[in-house]
């Protein structure tokens, strides 16, 4: 039976997580706001215990795939927030040379295969990676993130079915936050318990809460254990709920200002926070000095952000033929 270790210092890193993830985005509103940064930005706020929990069940040699609201996966899954931070104000010293952006975050060495724009498009390659490390990195799992809106689409079911065929370690991670963009989970599937799904390519699947990082890690822990054993593929819904709008813009009249604060009520942030502090496994001290830590990265990585430098207009067709990409790209981690 999988068993989680929830001492205090396990506690400390899933709450660290979290924050790390929500104040970081935080800042990225501030940059967004000043136009520092550019395009797109899709918020995680609300549903950080999905990716706090689920990586905390994984280890480097594990493959992460996201989609494009993927900036707590990729801190989550150690790709360092300077690398982040330099990607999303388009510097040179970011994870992809300024060239992918908040939507297109990737660090092969890492094993942080995107950040992904495309609904969807983030599955058939995780089946790829998962195929690739079935052979050569035996015991390495493939966890793909994608929402609820991904599950309409033609590639999550010839995914799906591919995985049980070849019996992929490949790790499903359905995000139902309940809307893909403005359109209700209930107003595009006829079978809303995503994880009803799975069943019909004989996969093991769950409904997790996805409000709660504990829930999240031990049932990711499930499926690990059986993914590193070779019994096939895993599937979990998360069930959980983004706080913010879909993108900067959106003016979200397809939910109630209610529906918000009740989830808000479920904040997975503040729930853990509030346990720990009443089951004396967080003091007042402990948490000023996590703030304190995670403030000092946001710091740093904004100081190295802003310090960088622009690729050079000279540079624009560098690694759009391959041969520039495989004389110049970093050796594979
Ligand atoms: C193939 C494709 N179709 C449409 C879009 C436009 N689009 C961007 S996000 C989105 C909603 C996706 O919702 P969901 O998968 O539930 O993820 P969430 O944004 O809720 O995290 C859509 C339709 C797209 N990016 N790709």
């Amino acid at each position: 039976m999988t068993k989680i270790h929830l001492d205090r210092a396990h506690l400390h890193a899933l709450y660290r997580q979290m924050l790390r993830i929500r104040r970081f985005e935080a800042k990225c509103v501030e940059l967004y706001q000043a136009q520092k940064i550019r395009g797109f930005l899709h918020l995680y706020d609300g549903e950080e215990a999905v990716a706090a929990g689920v990586m905390a069940a994984l280890d480097p040699r594990d493959a992460v795939v996201a989609t494009y609201r993927e900036h707590g996966h990729a801190l989550a899954h150690g790709v360092a927030m300077n690398a982040i931070l330099a990607e999303m104000l388009g510097k040179l010293e970011g994870c992809c040379r300024g060239r992918g952006g908040s939507m297109h975050l990737f660090d092969r060495q890492r094993r942080f295969f995107g950040g992904n724009a495309i609904v969807g498009g983030g599955l058939p390659l995780a089946a790829g990676i998962a195929l690739a490390d079935q052979r050569l990195r035996p015991g390495a799992v493939t966890a793909c993130f994608f929402g609820e809106g991904a599950v309409g689409e033609g590639a999550f079911h010839e995914t799906m079915n591919l995985a049980t065929l070849w019996r992929l370690p490949l790790l499903f991670v359905c995000e139902n936050n309940l809307y893909a963009m403005g359109v209700p989970l209930a107003d595009s599937e006829s079978e809303t318990d995503i994880w009803r799904k799975a069943q019909a390519y004989r996969m093991a699947a769950e409904p997790v809460d996805g409000m709660d990082p504990v829930q999240v890690e031990t049932a990711a822990q499930r499926a690990v254990e059986h993914l590193r054993t070779g019994q096939g593929p895993y599937f979990l819904e998360c069930r959980t709920y983004r706080f913010r709008a879909h993108s900067m813009f959106d003016t979200q009249a397809y939910r109630s200002r209610d529906e918000i604060e009740g989830w808000k009520q479920r904040d997975p942030i503040e729930r853990l926070r509030a346990w720990m502090a009443g089951n004396h496994q967080l003091t007042a001290d402990e948490s000023a000095a996590i703030d304190a830590a995670i403030a000092a990265e946001i710091d740093a990585a904004l100081a190295f952000a802003e310090a960088g430098t622009l690729e050079s207009v000279d540079d624009l067709e560098r690694f759009v033929l391959m041969d520039d990409v495989v004389q110049e790209a970093a050796p594979c981690g």
